[in-house]
């Protein structure tokens, strides 16, 4: 039996982080529809990353990109970030939209590129320092497109220079979240392509290294699962990047294409006791809504995560070992199919009404008036995002 007062509990603990640039402006390689409203500044982006929170209540920090979200003063930032109800969580960097990274940034073969783009990395430490961010997370676009353009064991070691340099640069409590991805922007090699490369750099530079999911950076067909029961054995997972795939690296609304997925994901966070921020795992969003709303679907998102994490917490874990001791594979399989298919919609708005919010976070957002506000209000100048 599971103790429904214990998942009502890990419930309203759970936290999830919501990513500035979602906020912003974003479309297809074809076209950006712009949209009113939209953040022009990293200001305003936290405003609406404070509006998740307000109606969720489970999503407290914003993550940054950087130059994207740069500012004179990120002390000020961070406590206009407290004043709209929310913390600066992790510094994403950017290393791949300078002329200078057309053949890549820490592992270009220009070694004064690969300087420029490792100072990029440490500038982002710098400002963590400031913000008190706890994480710096590294996407590389890093590859190449032919064969033989470049050598790929020398580029390993390049990469490796740089994680070195900048691991060793952290503070006693950061953490550096090496993110992977099969393809895109490079076809024929990607530099860190998959779980297992991020994950030997992180054993090689320490403790503090950690690899980061991105849900839509794997293969079609993916046991996502898998790496996380696995990661987790090892200590070594220490972030998501959840959004939903159907094709490549979609960036579509966490839990919208595959909730099943995402369940599965969620139980192995639940079968290894990861869920509780103590364990120091983040649960970050990192999507685009290019034809919809962004902040009420940022919203659906978080509460899509939420879905899934109450399924996995209703699984009956008892019944579940004994089924799969006794080699029983029908009671076993029927066991986690009776969670997944369980409505915990009525569970979840328990849970928001013992926190004083509206059990409806969408409806309450819809009521609340700030989507007028804001249209009427941002007027002039440039919207942040890809360009409109
Ligand atoms: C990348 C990667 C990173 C994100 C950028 C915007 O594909 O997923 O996490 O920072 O996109
Ligand atoms: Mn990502």
């Amino acid at each position: 039996m599971t103790d429904l007062a214990a998942v009502k509990r890990a419930l309203a603990a759970q936290r999830i982080e919501t990513p500035s640039w979602a906020f912003g402006n974003s479309g297809t390689r074809f076209k950006v529809f712009a949209q009113a409203g939209v953040p022009r500044t990293p200001e305003e982006k936290i405003a609406d990353a404070g509006m998740v929170h307000r109606f969720t209540g489970v999503a407290p920090t914003v993550a940054l990109h950087i130059p994207w979200d740069k500012v004179g003063d990120y002390a000020a930032l961070t406590r206009y970030a407290a004043d709209q109800g929310v913390g600066i969580g992790a510094i994403n960097t950017n290393v791949f939209q300078d002329d200078d990274y057309k053949l890549g940034s820490v592992t270009n073969p220009d070694p004064g590129i690969r300087r420029k783009a490792t100072d990029h990395l440490l500038e982002a430490i710098d400002i963590m320092d400031q913000t008190g961010s706890r994480d710096l997370k590294l996407w590389f676009a890093d590859g190449l497109n032919y064969p033989g353009q470049d050598d790929l064991r020398n580029r390993q070691d390049r990469l490796a220079a740089a994680l070195r340099e900048t691991y060793d640069r952290l503070g006693a409590h950061q953490r550096m979240l090496l993110e992977y991805k099969l393809f895109e922007p490079a076809f024929y090699a990607t530099d860190v392509p998959d779980w297992g490369t991020s994950y030997a750099h992180c054993v090689e530079l320490g403790e503090r290294a950690v690899v980061c999911i991105d849900t839509g950076h794997h293969a079609p067909g993916t046991n996502i699962e898998f790496i996380v029961a696995f990661l987790l054995r090892q200590k070594k997972l220490g972030a998501f990047d959840f959004n939903s795939r159907f094709y490549a690296d979609d960036d579509l609304m966490a839990g919208a294409a595959d909730p099943f997925q995402l369940f599965r994901i969620m139980n192995e966070i639940i079968r290894g006791d990861a869920l509780d921020p103590a364990y120091g795992i983040n649960f970050m969003l990192d999507q685009c809504h290019n034809i919809e709303a962004k902040i009420p679907a940022i919203i659906r998102s978080v509460m899509n995560v939420q879905e899934a994490s109450a399924k996995a917490l209703l699984v009956d874990r008892d019944a579940l070992a004994t089924a799969q001791n006794n080699g029983d594979v029908l009671e076993a399989n029927s066991i986690l199919m009776d969670a997944y298919n369980t409505d915990v919609r009525p569970l979840l708005a328990e849970v928001r009404a013992d926190a004083g919010l509206d059990p409806d976070p969408i409806a309450a957002y819809r009521r609340s008036g700030y989507q007028e506000k804001i249209v009427a209000e941002r007027v002039g100048g440039t919207q942040a995002g890809w360009g409109a």
